[in-house]
């Protein structure tokens, strides 16, 4: 039995879930407690705050644990990195008054800035020979600024819309930072065979992520054109039609390529094209 703790709520709760039951280990959301037993799979998930989950699994309270790569950098806790699970992407970034000039990394020498993540930026400013005052705050950071606390943030920054609604320009970003899965050092054997299983189940559909799966029906002579604009995971499969001269070729394509390759399919011929769901690619 192995204990994997994930966020009770906020950013990485529901895909936490979502990543857990698509690999097999459902959570009964309806009756949720704080320690929960899976029906199928030998683990019971541990739900915590973000902020406790890296000394929770340093501690071996929980064996696992999905937390942003952000909260373990900063808590500086002795926690295995096994994988990064593709989601909750961030990064943690100093952000100035859009009013002020900036001339680079000097500019924060004697300054006040206000940050949830004061070990990460001290770190960072002691590698670049900065000194600056560090105010930790937790709570709404990006208001410092303007309500005269700090001359500048070391915040979280998604789409950067926070920042903007508050007369803030990013200037330096220092740490990037998604979900990632996070062990205890020195796992007993029969745990770290069911935290193996977890995780490759875990690449496989992190693989699927932005995927999808093309069928189309192509005149057999354009064939070799086709094979050219598809990058198949080996090559796509071709199966023949009853009409004569017409095959039927399946394959995955990236989502980001999908109108570009549907396009340039179509300009050789394709028909009946479908694009369908694709939920898991285990290799
Ligand atoms: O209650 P608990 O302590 O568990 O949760 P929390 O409130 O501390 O964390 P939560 O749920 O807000 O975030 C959990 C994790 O999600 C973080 O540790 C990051 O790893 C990740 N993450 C991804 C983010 C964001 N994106 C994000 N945008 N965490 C916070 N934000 C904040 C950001 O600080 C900004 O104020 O969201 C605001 C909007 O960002 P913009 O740039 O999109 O406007
Ligand atoms: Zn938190």
């Amino acid at each position: 039995m192995l204990r994997i703790a994930i966020q009770t709520k906020g950013r990485l709760n529901e895909q936490s879930i979502e990543l857990l039951r698509e690999s097999g280990v459902t959570i009964k959301e309806e009756k949720r407690k704080f320690l929960m037993r899976a029906p199928d799979f030998p683990v019971e998930i541990l739900f915590l705050r973000d902020d406790d989950i890296p000394q929770t699994v340093a501690m071996g309270a929980a064996d696992l644990g999905i937390v942003g790569y952000n909260e373990v950098a900063e808590r500086g806790f002795n926690v295995d990195i096994l994988q990064k699970l593709g989601f909750g992407g961030c990064r943690i970034s100093l952000a100035i008054p859009k009013s002020v000039e900036y001339c680079g990394l000097e500019f924060f020498n004697g300054k006040r800035i206000a940050t949830s993540y004061p070990n990460v930026l001290q770190k960072f400013f002691t590698e670049h020979g900065i000194t600056a005052n560090i105010h930790t705050i937790t709570g709404s950071v990006e208001i410092a600024p303007a309500a005269g606390l700090a001359d500048a943030i070391f915040d979280i920054v998604s789409s950067g819309g926070t920042l903007i609604s508050n007369g803030l320009v990013e200037v330096e970003q220092v740490l990037h930072s998604e979900a990632v899965l996070i062990g205890t050092p020195g796992l007993s054997k029969e745990k770290s065979a069911i935290a193996e299983q977890l995780m490759s189940r875990f690449e496989s559909v992190q693989k699927g992520y932005g995927k999808k799966y093309l069928v189309l029906n192509l005149p057999t002579s354009a064939l070799d054109d086709a094979i050219k604009i598809l990058p198949a995971m080996r090559s796509p499969t071709v199966i023949p039609l009853a009409q004569e001269g017409w095959c039927s070729l399946q394959t995955v394509v990236d989502e980001k390529e999908l109108w570009l390759i549907i396009e340039k399919l179509k300009a050789i011929g394709a028909e009946g094209i479908l694009v369908l769901a694709l939920e898991k690619i285990v290799l």
